[in-house]
């Protein structure tokens, strides 16, 4: 029953990319064989999602192959899920400190979706049972403090925060100190996705991660980089520079709810090599599911 709820909300979600993946198999049935024309679809389809060059050039490679071998015999779409899994990992979820609170900082661009992915996972977390505090350390953007203290608020979650324009350093220090304190579960780390140049932002980035890291063994214990799905392949190019500021240790691909280029996820397992440990499917608190390759490639087609 919930497994079945949560896949409905998925399916939602990924109705956009889902339009451009259906389809496939009754192109098949209609021609009856994998001929050029069907792997010139299959490959405009792929494309439309953004899967990408490199995973579309394999995939469509693979299925004239297997045609070729008899190995697709009736089922080209089961064919070409099978191959679409296999190119996912399967979900991590979060990686817990099992000595202290668990470290979770949130990085990305701005407007990528940061601050509404941690009042969601936040909301998650307490739903099972875990004591969760938030650091606002996004202190350069105006708004942001507030806007995720309405979030705290909404949820009933803690929050430990200072004047726009503080230190953002000195917030996580403070967040580290409460959350030892007061037995806290997992400490979230809001962060800005804008500082005056990019350079600023990087270093920030580094300072916050340097502070934890002092302050709680093995912290943070998770960095994950918000991606924003409907830019699709191009938040590869983001990722990228993240990367090399802060160690990430996993991906929230958000706002694919809003999008057709759900297929970004193969190119983004591809290219990066981090794990995609949950996706945004809304801008309800809900809308956050726990990544699952199968669900996921199942949603796409069903
Ligand atoms: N449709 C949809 N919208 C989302 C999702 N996640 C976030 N958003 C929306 O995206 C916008 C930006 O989200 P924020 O959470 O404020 O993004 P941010 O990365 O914290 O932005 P900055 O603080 O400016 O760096 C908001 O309008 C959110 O409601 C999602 O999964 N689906
Ligand atoms: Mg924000």
């Amino acid at each position: 029953m919930v497994f079945r709820a949560i896949f409905d909300k998925l399916k939602a979600g990924l109705s956009k990319t889902r339009g451009v993946f259906s389809g496939i198999a009754s192109l098949f049935r209609l021609r009856g064989k994998v001929d050029r024309d069907f792997l010139n679809e299959l490959e405009k389809r792929l494309y439309l999602a953004d899967v990408g060059t490199s995973a579309t050039t394999e995939i469509v490679e693979k299925v004239r192959q297997s045609f070729l071998d008899k190995e697709i015999t009736g089922d080209v779409e089961a064919f070409v899920k099978q191959q679409l899994k296999a190119m996912l990992t399967s979900g991590e979820g979060i990686r817990y400190n099992l000595n202290g609170p668990t470290v979770v900082m949130v990085a990305g661009v701005n407007g990528s979706g940061k601050t509404t992915s941690i009042a969601k996972l936040a909301r998650r977390l307490q739903e099972e049972g875990k004591k969760v505090l938030i650091a606002a350390c996004d202190t350069f953007r105006a708004a942001a403090v507030e806007q995720l203290t309405i979030w705290a608020e909404r949820i009933g979650c803690e929050i430990v925060k200072n004047q726009p324009g503080s230190d953002p350093a000195s917030v996580a220090h403070d967040a580290c100190e409460r959350a030892k304190a007061r037995g806290v579960d997992v400490l979230i780390v809001d962060t800005a996705g804008r500082l005056h140049t990019q350079t600023h932002l990087m270093r920030e980035l580094e300072k916050i991660h340097r502070v934890v890291s002092r302050l709680i063994e093995g912290a943070p214990h998770e960095v994950l980089l918000v991606l924003d799905a409907t830019t699709g392949q191009n938040a590869i190019a983001q990722a990228e520079s993240f990367k090399k500021a802060v160690q990430c240790s996993g991906i929230i691909l958000a706002k694919l709810d809003g999008t057709a280029k759900g297929g970004a996820i193969f190119a983004i397992k591809q290219k990066l090599g981090l794990p995609v440990k949950f996706v945004g499917v809304g801008e309800k608190l809900d809308d956050l599911e726990a990544f699952d390759p199968d669900s996921y490639v199942e949603a796409l087609f069903v």
